[in-house]
């Protein structure tokens, strides 16, 4: 898309809004670079102009289109009064969609999205070397689709904040992971959030396709326009045409005219069943051969950031699960741990209800050691189920030393706050990638 003679105001100066002004002034917008802070770090763009230290409300009538980064809502008054005059406010990923000249798969849901995303990446990319990988796992959509040709490929994670400005984007193959409660404290509520998550599938066509999950019941009663490929990591299969496991194989039958294909044993995959699941419905929608799909399955190495193994110290296992940003995937960790763990939990608040985790912490947590601006919520969970081991700890640094000396041979230390980052850190994967340095300088 040609942006020529236009003005184009870009709100947000990070990865995503550096990535889409860059792309728009290749396409010959002028831009202007917009941030509440009032100090950029790094060197300015050159050609942009900059407004710095306050919203642009006075000025979004000077500019033809407005491009947000996803951590500013839509419900800022700028946004809105834009949306009132008709200014199109597209969201970084609209922008990379209406600019990328090869069909997209955009992968969606509330856990699991990074690993699935990985995933499909790494087997797809077996098929075609051109295939790239970027969105909400930390690559902006902008930043890559003004290099891609058409035979190129993209792998795109996208979060319900991209979701929520997006217009034409559609994908050709999309999916929907699973759905539980998270950031509510933007989305204000479940039904805002759900359908903001269908519109990673509103504008699809009939031949489209969308991999839903069957076992979860949000997922399960969606009602996308194209192809629904439904998964199920349900122990005895309730569907018999979709991708399921299987005595503890996963099993594929996309289409019910068709035989059943085994893809791979379990116990070869390193990555949770329903991301498997998910990858392979997803990789059979894009054509990928059942033998390639199997030796990416087997060849995967994980996630950073996701149940990540650090280092054993004495005997105790440490895992950085930073990317646990909610209370459903610190569930999942807990339970994929298996045995008792030595746990760093809290962060930034995002209004959630920390009563479902905290209710697995009897069986499974011997230490809770609270950081951050969530630490009073959660321990208030604590005390109304009567969990009383946990401890606070002023920083994450302090918080380590603590899992240190609670810790026992055997035990593991995990850190999976259930909450955002954004009180301490910069974003998640600073956060890891701290957890991983104070680990290594434990004595
Ligand atoms: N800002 C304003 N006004 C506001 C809010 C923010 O000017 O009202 C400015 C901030 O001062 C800052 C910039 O906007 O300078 C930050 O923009 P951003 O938060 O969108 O950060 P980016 O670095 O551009 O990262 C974004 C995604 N961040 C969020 O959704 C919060 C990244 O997802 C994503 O990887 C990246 O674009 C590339 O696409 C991170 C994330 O936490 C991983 N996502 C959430 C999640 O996974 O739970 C949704």
């Amino acid at each position: 898309m040609d942006f020529t003679g236009k003005k184009a105001l870009v709100c947000g100066i990070a990865r995503s809004g550096i990535a889409a002004a860059k792309l728009l002034l290749s396409r010959g917008a002028f831009v202007m670079l917009q941030d509440t802070k009032t100090e950029i770090t790094g060197e300015p763009l050159p050609g942009v102009l900059y407004l710095l230290g306050k919203d642009p409300d006075d000025i979004i009538t000077d500019f033809d289109l407005i491009v947000i980064s996803p951590g500013i809502s839509v419900y800022k008054p700028f946004v809105q009064k834009a949306q009132s005059l008709g200014i199109p406010v597209w969201g970084e990923v609209e922008l990379a969609y209406r600019c990328c000249p090869c069909p997209m798969t955009a992968i969606t849901g509330t856990n699991g999205k990074t690993t699935t995303t990985t995933l499909v990446y790494e087997i797809m990319k077996r098929r075609n070397p051109q295939t790239v990988m970027a969105g909400n796992i930390g690559i902006p959509l902008t930043g890559v689709v003004g290099d891609l040709n058409k035979n190129a490929a993209v792998v795109a994670e996208i979060s319900s904040f991209q979701l929520e400005t997006t217009d034409a984007f559609r994908p050709a193959i999309s999916a929907v992971l699973n759905m539980t409660e998270d950031h509510l404290d933007r989305h204000g509520d479940m039904n805002t959030y759900i359908a903001t998550k269908a519109r990673i599938f509103s504008n699809q066509g009939k031949n489209d396709y969308t991999i839903l999950n069957y076992e979860n019941p949000i997922t399960r009663n969606m009602k996308p326009p194209g192809k629904v490929v439904f998964f199920s990591s349900m122990r005895f299969p309730r569907i018999d045409t979709g991708v399921y496991l299987r005595d503890a194989s996963i099993y594929a039958r996309p289409d019910p005219r068709d035989g059943e294909r085994f893809i791979a044993q379990l116990m070869h995959v390193r990555a949770h069943p329903e991301n498997a699941l998910a990858a392979t419905a997803i990789c059979l929608c894009a054509g990928i051969p059942v033998e390639t799909i199997a030796e990416g399955l087997k060849a995967f190495q994980g996630v950073e950031h996701r149940l990540e193994f650090v280092e054993t110290l004495y005997g105790v296992d440490y895992y950085n699960d930073s990317k646990a940003t909610n209370t459903d995937a610190a569930i999942g960790a807990l339970k994929a741990m298996g045995r008792r763990v030595v746990l760093i939990g809290g962060g930034s608040d995002k209004q959630t209800d920390y009563t479902p985790w905290v209710a697995h912490f009897a069986e499974r947590v011997k230490k809770l050691i609270l950081i951050g601006q969530t630490a009073p919520q959660i321990a208030s969970a604590c005390d109304a189920v009567g969990f009383t081991e946990y401890v606070h700890a002023a920083s994450l640094d302090e918080a380590v030393k603590l899992s240190a000396a609670y810790a026992a041979p055997g035990d593991c230390v995990v850190l999976s706050p259930a909450c955002a980052s954004f009180d301490m850190f910069t974003n998640f994967e600073e956060r890891g990638e701290k957890f991983k340095e104070y680990v290594r300088r434990l004595p």
